[in-house]
């Protein structure tokens, strides 16, 4: 790697061989760049957008907000940064973090590492001069010692294969690339399919517009008031007098949250004591509602008294007892979907000007040029907004034609799930890193920690590559081996695996049911990253530079 001033650092014309390409400008990819240019090494970003922001310039929607709360969904790598920033709310909205995401750009003076509008189609592995290919759709050819994917692990968009999905002549929307020009759905007949977090953020907000709303609901989803409003200055103030101190804590929690998990367990308290810490947790608001007890996760029996504990209020808030027994999930434990925090969702359904489909019972059978079909009923609509979803975790990086040693390309290799060492790398493609990859905490935690962390660890391991002296890192086999068995072993200690979630790439017709993320534990997650990187990269193949030891042999 080039010993490169960091006044080198910079845009790189195309066909140039440069040190790194990192493909993506979400908040991986703008991290990552500020750090490799602190190594002075030279890195060009190529982004599928038009701007940076990755999450929260794709996700434009109504009502579209962080669910970790902003004080903690936001980078901590500089003091001066979280101290000047302000948010406005508890938990933002998407234009306040895409805000965000353009001033970190700024502020860090980014922006001229990336380019947008730019799609990387395929990254291949030479093996002869140890170098990535990187090509773009915008002709664009790129010779790089390490490859960075920053693609995120919810940036491809799903849209289920109906039949007729092309014929709708109204509006058609998804979620996941909402359009940059407002929408206004007043005076409408709306339809929203899809009942996630993406669904239940957006369902509200549409049903204040709406002439009529319908949503389609095939598996209800549990979720927890937000509670959110104005930052509270006094809360803002705390945590940015104890901000090192916090972070720190987040860092070794068992989710990457400052919210600690409370250590009893369900069963061990008598009702009423669980009774009060479940209340306690839902006036509070948020997704710390399933750290109210340690067993929430291994023990069904525990689970069980924290998912009826929701289904009751789910059953107090809606007035018409069958919308609120269709509301109200039951055949999977509570947290084993990603638990949605909402503002005012299961309320929306008091609405006049709603209706719930129960999209199990009727399903979609067919999108028609003025609606849909479903259970053997038209609808008509104005607009349909698909809230269905993402090919999660792999879905991106196999969209990218990635070939490591002798051609063999990662689709090949994932064909029965992922394989990853550490959600970092993967035997048999050097050189390549994965930031929040399967086999890393990634999605379930508090992806901001999870990020500064991949980030960091991978900065500093190609610190240590330039000052070693090498120019290649594999993941052995072996260690990608012993980790895929340590993830599945952990996930199967715990009830996650029993949910047909995205977690399983059991939303994608096909794809293998493997839970991808790890779910040891952030700060246990760390420990073990520590502990390799301090053991000599241990489980990964470090080659010594050649071009060095030509030089050393001269
Ligand atoms: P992304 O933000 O997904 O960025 C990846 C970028 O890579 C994208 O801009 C994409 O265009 C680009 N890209 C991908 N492939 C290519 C290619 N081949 N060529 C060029 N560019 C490419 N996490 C939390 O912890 N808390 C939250 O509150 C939270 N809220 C969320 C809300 C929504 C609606 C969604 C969808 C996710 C949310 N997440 C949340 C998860 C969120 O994805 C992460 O927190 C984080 O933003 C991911 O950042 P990233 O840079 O890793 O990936
Ligand atoms: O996607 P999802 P999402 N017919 O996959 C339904 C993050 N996020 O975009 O469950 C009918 O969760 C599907 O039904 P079912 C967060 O990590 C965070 O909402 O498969 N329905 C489901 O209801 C989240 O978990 C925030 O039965 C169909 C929905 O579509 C992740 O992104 C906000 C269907 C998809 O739900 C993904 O959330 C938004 C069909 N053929 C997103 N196909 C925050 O709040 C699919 N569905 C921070």
């Amino acid at each position: 790697m080039a010993q490169t001033s960091e006044s080198r650092a910079g845009a790189q014309p195309s066909g140039a061989e440069i040190d790194v390409v990192v493909v993506g400008a979400g908040f991986s990819g703008l991290y990552l760049l500020h750090r490799l240019r602190g190594l002075g090494v030279t890195a060009k970003a190529f982004e599928a957008g038009s701007g940076v922001g990755g999450t929260w310039y794709w996700n434009r929607y109504p009502g579209a907000r962080c669910d970790v709360e902003s004080m903690q969904y936001s980078y901590s790598f500089s003091d001066e940064l979280q101290q000047e920033w302000s948010w406005s709310e508890r938990f933002s909205a998407q234009p306040e973090i895409l805000r965000y995401a353009n001033h970190v750009a700024d502020r860090f003076d980014l922006r001229r590492f990336i380019q947008f509008d730019t799609r990387v189609m395929s990254a291949h592995f030479d093996e002869h001069d140890r170098r990535w290919t990187v090509k773009t759709d915008r002709g664009d050819v790129v010779r790089a010692r390490f490859c960075i994917m920053a693609t995120g692990c919810l940036s491809t968009a799903r849209l289920p294969d109906f039949k007729g999905r092309d014929t709708f002549r109204g509006n058609v929307y998804h979620t996941g690339e909402w359009p940059h020009e407002e929408v206004d759905f007043t005076g409408q007949r709306v339809a929203v399919i899809g009942t996630g977090s993406s669904g239940i953020q957006a369902i509200p907000v549409i049903a204040e517009q709406a002439a009529h709303l319908t949503v389609f609901q095939r598996t209800p989803n549990y979720s927890i008031p937000s509670r959110n409003g104005p930052m509270p200055p006094e809360y803002e103030r705390w945590w940015k007098e104890n901000y090192a101190e916090h972070r720190a804590k987040a860092r070794m929690s068992p989710n990457g949250n400052f919210h600690a998990r409370n250590e009893a367990r369900a069963l061990e308290v008598d009702e009423a004591e669980r009774h009060r810490v479940y209340e306690e947790r839902w006036q509070a608001g948020g997704s710390t509602f399933v750290g109210a007890f340690r067993d929430l996760f291994t023990s069904r029996e525990a689970n069980d008294t924290a998912a009826e504990f929701v289904r009751e209020k789910i059953r107090q808030i809606v007035k018409d007892p069958e919308v609120a027994e269709l509301l109200a999930p039951k055949d999977y434990p509570i947290g084993t979907k990603r638990i949605c925090v909402d503002s005012h969702y299961f309320e929306t359904f008091n609405r006049e000007n709603v209706t719930l489909v129960d999209a199990k019972r009727n399903p979609i059978e067919e999108i028609t040029p003025t609606g849909l079909i479903a259970g053997g009923r038209a609808y008509e609509f104005d607009s349909i907004v698909f809230a269905t979803g993402f090919d999660a975790m792999t879905g991106t990086l196999l969209k990218i034609d990635i070939r490591g040693r002798n051609g063999a390309t990662l689709r090949e290799k994932w064909a029965a799930g992922p394989r990853t060492y550490l959600g970092l790398m993967v035997a048999g493609f050097p050189n390549m890193f994965t930031i929040t990859g399967p086999g890393s905490p990634s999605v379930l935690s508090n992806m901001m920690v999870s990020i500064e962390q991949h980030v960091d660890w991978i900065s500093d391991c190609l610190a240590h590559m330039r000052s070693s002296g090498f120019e290649v890192m594999e993941a052995t086999l072996e260690a990608e081996d012993a980790w895929v068995d340590h993830v599945n072993q952990v996930a199967h200690k715990t009830l996650y695996p029993s949910a047909a979630s995205w977690y399983m790439g059991a939303n994608i017709p096909g794809k293998p049911r493997i839970f991808m993320p790890y779910i040891g534990g952030v700060g246990a997650y760390r420990k073990k990253c520590d502990t390799v990187a301090a053991n000599g990269y241990e489980g990964f193949e470090m080659t010594p530079d050649r071009a060095r030891e030509v030089a050393a042999a001269e």
